[in-house]
């Protein structure tokens, strides 16, 4: 029995079903004394260092929490929950944390690092330890702005450290205290290896640790990133299917195109290695998504079963019900994390946001990304971008940030500005690509899904100037998307930009091209990424 700490904060249904999976059973924590006297305690760190602190806090946890630490009594905490040891982080300050680890958690802020670290990063171990006696050296997931420093006055809690701009703490031990800046629920096959060596110690083996597995590396390096996007629809009869566009154009022959069943689908990519999936309900924008119980049971199925993060976007806006209920972004957002999303994505929604950033010239507070931000963090908030070109003959024609493009208009022009559009491409909005990402990062978003709609099914590669122009522009993670027809097309976008992540559906759903070929490629030449 594993005694799970769900302060409703976000998507805890990973640990969970990572937890069942492993064949034990979960309890939830129902107060501070059952924090003290589980048997095993499982604290995931969700949302930002202050909204876990002030949760915490209020239901009487942290003192709880403090008294099991001194009692030595196991457990392991995810992510945020390793910052709480410490005492305050940048995220929040005058904040107090648990205070168990001396020091405050600092923001990466190394120049040209995206900011958050999201993805594949490995981990260096500084000392033996059951958790990792499994560990074969394979990447883990990372999703985080903040980190702790690695400081002598810790030497004692060292068990692990991972470089991304320089080198940080990435897991901490002490006795049967364990926490680990990774999520080990979303890291795949070797996460839930370490996890199982929680669940499944026994209570003194910390003493009898096996050595641990010590890589020559001196260095770990964060891989870029393959998703696998599925687009999803009701079709004609009503059924949720994977469908694929053409430059936007799902229908084929009058009848919108059936690429197969998002659950299995998403199961099948998880299988073959892709490192996130992402779902877009794309005609989320006209329903309202939490009357769409269909979209949230394939959140939750998928989640049983797939243990790479998992991204969902479409209709994330305020709504007014038939009953006249109010909900906002936030509302829309928490369903799907309580689903099993770990990200929501925002379209059209971030596009009118931005549009009344400029013209009120200030942040309002209430906007979705705004609100969705702090309560989850920005790692949680990606903006999905649906651009497309428009060519000018100079850049005098247009007031929009304009590039000289390689492939000129269809009446010679050599310029170009890539407009924003809403509604799945369907209205275009005065608007271009680089306001609204820079925007967007000012209102707290924490990556950008560069979609393209004149590249989209069109399996001609991306669109390499779009993608460095934007990544240029902003300083959070870009997923390269649209366009991907072979492997060679991945290994062109991360040597041409720096992009973090490339992200394909079409040569995906049609076996054209499969994940692990597009992988072995792009590691053959020489870019690091995740097996
Ligand atoms: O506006 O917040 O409701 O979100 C709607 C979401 O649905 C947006 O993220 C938008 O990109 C997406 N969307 C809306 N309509 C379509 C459509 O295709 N008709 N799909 C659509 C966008 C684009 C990509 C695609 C890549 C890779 N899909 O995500 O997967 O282009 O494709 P490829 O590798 O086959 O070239 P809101």
């Amino acid at each position: 029995m594993i005694t799970l700490l769900d302060y409703g904060a976000g998507n805890v249904r990973s640990v969970r079903n990572a937890i069942r999976k492993l064949g034990f059973t979960v309890k939830d924590v129902a107060s501070p004394e059952d924090i003290v006297t589980a048997e095993k305690l499982i604290f995931p760190g969700v949302g930002s260092f202050g909204t876990v602190m002030e949760r915490l806090v209020r239901d009487g946890y942290d003192q709880a929490l403090k008294e099991r630490i001194r009692l030595n009594r196991p457990m392991l905490g995810i992510c945020v929950a390793l910052q709480a040891l410490y005492e305050g982080s940048e995220e929040s300050p005058g904040v107090p944390g648990l205070g168990i680890i001396p020091g405050i958690v600092r923001r990466f802020s190394s120049p040209g690092l995206s900011v958050p670290q999201i993805g594949w990063n490995g981990i260096l171990p500084r000392k033996d330890s059951v958790l990792l006696s499994e560990y074969a050296g394979e990447k883990l997931y990372f999703v985080h702005s903040y980190h702790a420093v690695i400081d002598d006055r810790c030497e004692d809690w060292l068990l692990a450290t991972t470089c991304y701009g320089q080198d940080f703490v990435s897991a901490v031990e002490k006795g049967n205290i364990t926490a680990f800046q990774f999520h080990p629920e979303k890291s795949g096959k070797a996460g839930l290896a370490i996890l199982y060596q929680f669940l499944s110690r026994r209570q003194d083996a910390v003493e009898a640790s096996p050595p641990t597995r010590r890589s020559q590396e001196k260095t770990t390096r964060l891989a870029k990133r393959i998703i696998a996007c599925l687009d999803v629809r009701s079709n004609d009869s009503g059924d949720l299917v994977v469908t694929k566009g053409d430059q936007y154009d799902v229908r084929e022959a009058g009848e919108v195109r059936n690429l197969g069943k998002p659950v299995d689908l998403a199961r099948r990519y998880y299988e073959e290695g892709a490192d996130e999936i992402t779902f877009l309900n794309i005609t989320g924008f006209r329903d309202f998504p939490l009357q769409d119980q269909p979209m949230l049971e394939v959140l939750k199925r998928t989640s049983e079963n797939v243990f790479v993060p998992l991204t969902i976007g479409g209709g994330i806006r305020s709504f007014t019900a038939s009953d006249g209920r109010q909900y906002s972004a936030l509302d829309v957002a928490s369903e799907y994390f309580r689903s099993g999303a770990d990200k929501i994505s925002i379209g059209s929604d971030a596009v009118f946001e931005v549009e009344r950033y400029l013209a009120r010239g200030k942040k309002s507070g209430d906007s979705a990304i705004e609100q969705i931000s702090i309560v989850y963090g920005a790692q949680a908030v990606v903006i999905s971008i649906d651009p497309k070109r428009v060519y000018v003959a100079s850049p005098d024609d247009t007031s929009h940030a304009t590039m000289r493009t390689q492939f000129p208009g269809p009446r010679g022009e050599n310029y170009c500005w890539y407009q924003c559009t809403v509604q799945g491409g369907r209205e275009g909005r005065d608007i271009d690509v680089v306001q609204l990402a820079q925007v967007c990062e000012l209102l707290g978003a924490g990556e950008i899904l560069l979609n393209c709609i004149d590249r989209d099914g069109t399996n001609s590669g991306f669109d390499l100037e779009l993608i460095a122009m934007v990544k240029n522009a902003v300083g959070i993670p870009v997923i390269a998307s649209s366009g991907a027809g072979r492997a060679e097309h991945f290994i062109e976008v991360f040597k041409a930009t720096d992009a973090d992540a490339a992200l394909a559906a079409g040569i995906f759903h049609r076996r054209e091209v499969g994940i692990a070929e597009v992988k072995h490629a792009v590691a053959e030449a020489g870019i690091e990424i995740r097996f």
